[in-house]
């Protein structure tokens, strides 16, 4: 079956990368799976780390773990400056005005609770409006959700088509003086597609509306400026951008950070405590109350610096390679259909195969030593449109070769040998 999809090839000026090189910065994907070599290609799931990333939390371990803001000991200033090294370096990768825009959370999941918390208590009330699209992962879909029971709010849905793009022309019915926020995926997990944020933006902006963009998948292929964007909140996890699990940030405008009250109390997060009254520290750490999870942060910033030098641009043109190369195979491979064919997609095949479930390709695929997920994405709204309980999703990072993309397909008509379909 041929789609409407156009992947961009990379361009003659692009820096080319040396893919062996950087498969070598990756010890795990050096072994033997069932007896095969590893193909990892659930990299929306989770990516793989680099050495200098594994080091970086060894190096914190061993010479420099203490608390951070606290210590006057050489210890716990060497681990403090690491600490907000990694908020500089993230302030400037995705253009911040100021660090005092990067809040540290334990990752996408945390930063959207975090908002639909703190700015929605204070924002939301009975009959607004909440707007978030078909495609979104639960964890932009339930904060919003028990926040809308909290209040009396109504959430409302931006639908999609066939292709898993984002009816855009609705958007104008959909917002009005009633829509305190939009939430809106930047790249999908379950499909790939990269919405056009910054239309949105300026659509929400236009009625009053906030626009919190989630961008868990987006950071390690797309290159992001939240000052560019104009985007009011900016959410990630570190560890889908060869970074450590457990540590994400929420990016906000200083201004909507200033007027928010604190998501969780404790330690970090006040300036004074009396038991009659407590006055809040500044910004960021009115938001980190608390110890905080001081190494991965610190690999964190590791993994910046690997996507920094081995360049986002090429990044994403190497994938986008390899998924014009898989998207080619899967259009000749028979019995398959693909889910999610958007014009402007990135790194996420998302597919079923007539007459074998996607679980049982996920165990068949994974005795040829393929790695890809078999499930629903945390995305069952999409599911269901699309009717299917699940898909298989191959999902790219820059370490990926064609040759794994084929020993997938390989792995795939062995499925079918099993199946006989
Ligand atoms: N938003 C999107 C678009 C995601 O892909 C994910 C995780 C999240 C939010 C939540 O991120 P977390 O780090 O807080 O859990 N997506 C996936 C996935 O596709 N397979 O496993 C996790």
């Amino acid at each position: 079956m041929k789609t409407n999809v156009q992947i961009k090839t990379p361009s003659q000026q692009e820096k080319t990368l040396d893919i062996n090189r950087i498969r070598k910065q990756f010890p795990i994907l050096d072994q033997k799976v069932h007896g095969m070599p590893l193909a990892y290609l659930d990299n929306a799931a989770t990516t793989q780390k680099p050495a200098s990333v594994i080091e970086s939390l060894t190096h914190y371990y061993t010479r420099d773990n203490a608390n951070v803001h606290r210590g006057v000991h050489a210890l716990s200033e060497r681990a403090t400056a690491d600490y907000e090294n990694t908020r500089k370096k993230l302030c400037q990768f995705v253009n911040a005005a100021s660090t005092r825009e990067i809040i540290f959370t334990r990752g996408t999941t945390e930063a959207i609770n975090l908002v639909a918390s703190s700015w929605g208590q204070q924002n939301i009330d009975e009959g607004d409006e909440i707007l978030i699209s078909h495609m979104e992962h639960h964890s932009n879909i339930v904060p919003w959700q028990m926040l809308c029971e909290r209040t009396g709010a109504v959430l409302k849905i931006i639908p999609m088509n066939e292709q898993g793009e984002l009816q855009l022309e609705c958007l104008d019915d959909l917002l009005s003086q009633k829509t305190r926020l939009v939430g809106v995926v930047h790249l999908s997990n379950a499909l790939g597609t990269i919405n056009p944020v910054e239309i949105i933006i300026k659509k929400a902006h236009a009625v009053g509306a906030k626009v919190l963009v989630d961008g868990a998948q987006a950071l390690a292929h797309l290159n992001v400026d939240v000052q560019q964007m104009d985007v009011d909140f900016y959410v990630t996890s570190a560890h889908k951008m060869y970074g450590p699990t457990g540590i994400g940030f929420l990016y906000a405008k200083e201004s909507i950070l200033e007027d928010m009250p604190p998501y969780q109390g404790g330690g970090d997060m006040i300036r004074m405590v009396t038991f009659e009254k407590t006055t809040y520290n500044e910004l960021p750490y009115k938001f980190e109350a608390g110890t905080p999870n001081i190494a991965d942060v610190i690999g964190f910033g590791a993994a910046i610096d690997f996507i920094r030098q081995t360049d986002i641009d090429a990044m994403a043109a190497h994938e986008q390679s390899l998924l014009a190369y898989a998207t080619g195979r899967a259009e000749d491979f028979e019995g398959m259909r693909l889910i999610g064919t958007a014009v402007d997609k990135a790194t996420v095949l998302s597919f079923e195969l007539q007459g074998v479930h996607p679980h049982d390709l996920g165990t068949i695929l994974d005795r040829q030593g393929v790695a890809i997920r078999a499930g629903h994405h945390c995305a069952m709204p999409v599911m269901q449109f699309f009717g299917v309980p699940a898909t298989a999703r191959a999902s790219f990072a820059v370490y990926n070769t064609r040759s794994e993309i084929d020993q997938m397909f390989d792995a795939l008509a062995e499925a079918k040998k099993v199946f006989g379909c």
